[in-house]
């Protein structure tokens, strides 16, 4: 076998190697003897030294004019287009998710490239009249600052674009640092930018630990953003650190999100929303269905009907075109879904499939685990509450759409839902009642759109939303008023008030 690929950080338009001189391993989860690349696994003052550069290159990027700076942007779009195809490999044979989830992976960044690159041309503010003759007022987006990305493994290459591409827009400087399992989609587009011109120092990618680079982040004074996707546990910890320095943060984080399946539904549907809700990405997103909620009078059929579709799901090679579902991305999330399967037998809800380590045969080489339907869930179990980040789904029973609804809300998270009925009342009070940032009607909690607002109520976010232009402005600008007096008259003269 060659010898595996040695990435390196980029700071300052240089690709460099950590001081730590120390890297680490990128295996591939389904076959842990495949090594994708080897990462710098950078120290503190690596961290330091691109806070800087960004901090030196704002300057000079904040003044080039938004539509110049979008159509760098544009261009990373055309690139991206076609290289799709050998970044979604990449992507599938690094973090394991199935090829056809890789390339809608990588779609999401293409299309914010469009649509963001449009945005240059935009960014608008008000104008409004003021309270005095012969003075103007009006409001304009400034950038932020340097901004530090944390992003997850999850979706390696959408995230870091939701972030990275409205920061570019917007005139923000950034240091990436993706996650340790899945740092090359990230490394992608960073390359992608240099490549397109975007000047040295505007973007720059250090990997690592979370308690070296990260930390970095959060404590460095020279970085006014943090925007950080992950687990509701850390971003508390994020959080925490950016008040400290009084910093502006965007928060993404878990999801417990249920799907509503009425009696009037078509189980067709539900059945088939339930499956790709469940176990895309191996139940490793945060709009996953983690709770199915079913009207008594058809529970029995759809878990019947959910049971044999599961059993059929082709788990396997991610690389294979045909399969549905890979394995986990590491040993800690399959020992984590462990746990829980075992906590939910304890807790006495009934395992209908799955529920094991897959071992046998290419299995064997990774992280595969079997997907796993739990019924009988009660809502104050454990697995009806707790973030499991696996292919775990759990079936609980409801009486009416009140009571469905108030299951459904019963939960510490706010990321996404799903309501299937052909009612249209019930669609209608459902997608205002169910207390999460995103509602389906008769589709999945998965498959949010990059040009909609995404994020979610309660531990999911901080009220920050992703994606839509009106919203992701909000995060990576912030707001300046400007007046102008052309009266020629003296202050004092025009109005005694103010
Ligand atoms: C995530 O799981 O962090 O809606 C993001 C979806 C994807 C994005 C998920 N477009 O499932």
């Amino acid at each position: 076998m060659a010898e595996p690929k040695a990435y390196r950080n980029f700071i300052d338009g240089e690709w460099v190697e950590s001081r730590s001189a120390a890297v680490f391993e990128d295996r591939s989860p389904a076959n842990r003897s495949d090594v994708v690349g080897l990462f710098q696994d950078s120290a503190a003052a690596d961290a330091e030294h691109a806070i800087e550069a960004a901090a030196r290159a704002f300057r000079r990027w904040r003044a080039v004019p938004a539509p110049k700076r979008a159509e760098y942007i544009f261009r990373m779009g055309e690139i991206l287009v076609r290289r799709k195809e050998d970044y979604a490999l990449e992507m599938a044979r690094e973090m394991g998710k199935p090829l056809r989830e890789a390339r809608g992976d990588v779609q999401e960044a293409i299309d914010v490239c469009y649509y963001m690159a449009g945005e240059g041309r935009r960014l608008c503010g008000w104008t409004t009249p003021s309270e005095l003759p012969n003075k103007a007022c009006f409001t304009t987006r400034m950038p932020v600052g340097p901004c530090g990305l944390i992003t997850p493994w999850n979706f390696p290459m959408a995230i870091p674009s939701w972030k990275l591409i409205p920061a570019l827009v917007c005139g923000d400087t950034v240091v990436m640092k993706p996650a340790s399992d899945a740092p090359l989609p990230a490394y992608q587009l960073v390359k992608l930018a240099q490549e397109c011109g975007i000047p040295n120092g505007v973007v720059n990618y250090v990997t690592g630990g979370g308690a070296t680079v990260g930390a970095s982040l959060l404590r460095h004074p020279g970085v006014a953003l943090v925007s950080f996707t992950g687990s509701s546990e850390t971003g508390r910890a994020v959080a925490i650190a950016c008040a400290e320095e009084f910093k502006r943060v965007s928060l993404e984080m878990g999801g417990k999100n249920a799907m509503i399946v009425m009696d009037d539904a078509r189980l067709d549907l539900a059945v088939d929303g339930a499956v790709w809700g469940a176990f895309a990405t191996a139940g490793q997103r945060c709009t996953a269905t983690s709770r199915i909620i079913v009207h008594r009078k058809v529970k029995d059929e759809f878990i019947a009907r959910l049971k044999e579709r599961v059993e059929n799901l082709k788990v396997g090679d991610p690389l294979d075109d045909t399969v549905e579902m890979g394995p986990m991305v590491n040993e800690a999330q399959l020992k984590k879904t462990m746990e829980y399967v075992q906590i939910g037998r304890d807790e006495g809800a009934d395992l209908v499939c799955g529920g094991v380590r897959l071992t046998k045969a290419e299995y064997g080489r990774g992280w595969f685990f079997a997907p796993t339907i739990f019924a009988g869930v009660a809502p104050g179990m454990r697995i009806a509450r707790e973030e499991i980040f696996g292919p775990v789904v759990s079936v609980l029973a409801a009486d009416s759409l009140d009571d469905a609804l108030n299951i459904a809300n019963d939960t510490l998270y706010g990321l996404s839902s799903s309501i299937y009925t052909q009612d249209v009342n019930r669609a209608f009070q459902a997608a205002r009642d169910l207390e999460t940032g995103i509602t389906y009607v008769n589709s999945s909690t998965i498959g949010a759109e990059t040009h909609l607002p995404f994020g979610g109520t309660r531990r999911t976010g901080n009220g920050h939303r992703e994606g839509a232009a009106q919203t992701a402005l909000e995060i990576f600008t912030e707001w300046k008023t400007i007046y102008v007096d052309y009266s020629g008259r003296l202050q004092k003269a025009q109005i005694d008030t103010n």
